[in-house]
């Protein structure tokens, strides 16, 4: 299997992340990507390659333009603002209630209207890390268009909590997104997306939540107890033209793989179900137990049974990178999800 890479992921280096009432060291950084990339390399060295450049048209076919704009030009305008000594973080947001609907002139006003959290800092680099990561997906893409039964894209920063006109949660671009509809866009009639990060792929289930072209499918912690907590419960299954083409399967805190595995097994019937011409895994390893910020205990062989049940779908699939932070182990657990699915992707 082809793995996609760029290193422009590490112009995305926040110097801090607001957590837990305090700046601390982030956790979504560079090493992440490079650790993972080691990994591959020593699986399959031969098989890395860097992205093509596909421009914005599709990224807009996902994201709303003045969104993609404001990602644009949100660290000069901040930088004007407020220096450069320090990352873009909001501190203002319209309440649920109030029906606002504005985007506001000033950059302060723009960085709450166009986002849900206060952890995914913009800087000077932002702009070039997020288009390189939706570069690596749609290269991936496109060799399973032209192809390849399957493809890893080795994305940073991460996607799946992006929506059309909104980040948080490490997220800018919605890779798995962008390329669901890039498949649809190169004539395949219906694509599925399965996300099994640690966390609800909020931005995605936005995306595609009243559309029946593109199911969407996630296995993640109880938004009662966990990030991003206002979406992911099991009633939410779609509206209009999309309803039935959600399924959400929230887990407790502490899960390990017996329970998982059961949602992950009607995650898979779902999708077999929609017989989509092309599957694109939401691919977060922050299920690990290991993981810093994350409450699931799945192990590392886990993730190679993870990587075997994907394959029995026998579906053209594209990997791509979402979370996990912890960094010794992240390599490793990508590697036994992507060899366990090409060993059993015959
Ligand atoms: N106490 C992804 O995995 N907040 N994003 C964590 C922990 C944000 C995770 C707080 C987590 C975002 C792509
Ligand atoms: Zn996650």
């Amino acid at each position: 299997m082809i793995t996609v890479y760029s290193d422009r992921h590490y112009h995305q280096q926040a110097r801090a992340e607001l957590m837990d009432g305090k700046l601390m060291p982030p956790v979504e950084i560079p090493l992440r990507a490079e650790t993972v990339l080691s990994a591959i390399q020593r699986w399959q060295p031969a098989s890395v390659v860097r992205p093509s450049d596909f421009g914005l048209g599709p990224i807009l076919r996902v994201h709303r333009s003045d969104y993609v704009a404001f990602l644009q030009g949100a660290w000069d305008e901040w930088a004007a603002e407020h220096g450069t000594d320090q990352d873009a973080l909001p501190l203002n947001w319209v309440v649920r209630t109030l029906g606002c609907d504005r985007v506001p002139d000033a950059i302060d006003g723009k960085l709450g209207y166009y986002s849900f959290d206060a952890g995914t800092p913009i800087t000077a680099g932002t702009w070039q890390a997020i288009t390189a990561a939706a570069n690596v997906v749609l290269s991936a893409q496109q060799r399973i268009q032209t192809g390849d039964r399957s493809a890893f894209a080795l994305c940073r920063p991460p996607g799946h909590h992006a929506g059309a006109d909104f980040f948080g949660g490490y997220c800018f671009l919605n890779n798995a997104g962008i390329a669901a509809q890039a498949f649809l866009d190169g004539g395949a009639k219906r694509a599925a997306i399965l996300d099994v990060d640690y966390h609800h792929g909020n931005g995605t289930q936005a995306i595609f939540y009243n559309r029946a072209d593109v199911l969407m499918v996630s296995i993640h912690a109880d938004p009662k107890q966990d990030y991003p907590y206002f979406s992911g419960y099991a009633d939410e299954t779609g509206t209009g033209a999309g309803a039935g083409y959600t399924f959400n399967y929230p887990l407790s805190w502490g899960t390990s793989w017996t329970e998982y595995r059961e949602a992950l097994t009607t995650a898979l019937t779902q999708i077999r179900l929609f017989a989509p011409d092309a599957l694109v895994v939401s691919l977060g390893v922050d299920t690990f137990a290991g993981d810093p910020i994350s409450r699931f205990q799945l192990q590392a062989l886990d993730f190679e049974a993870m990587g075997a049940a994907i394959a029995t779908l026998k579906c053209p699939t594209l990997f791509t990178l979402e979370g996990g932070y912890a960094i010794d182990a992240i390599g490793d657990n990508v590697v036994r999800v992507l060899r366990s699915f090409e060993a059993n992707h015959r």
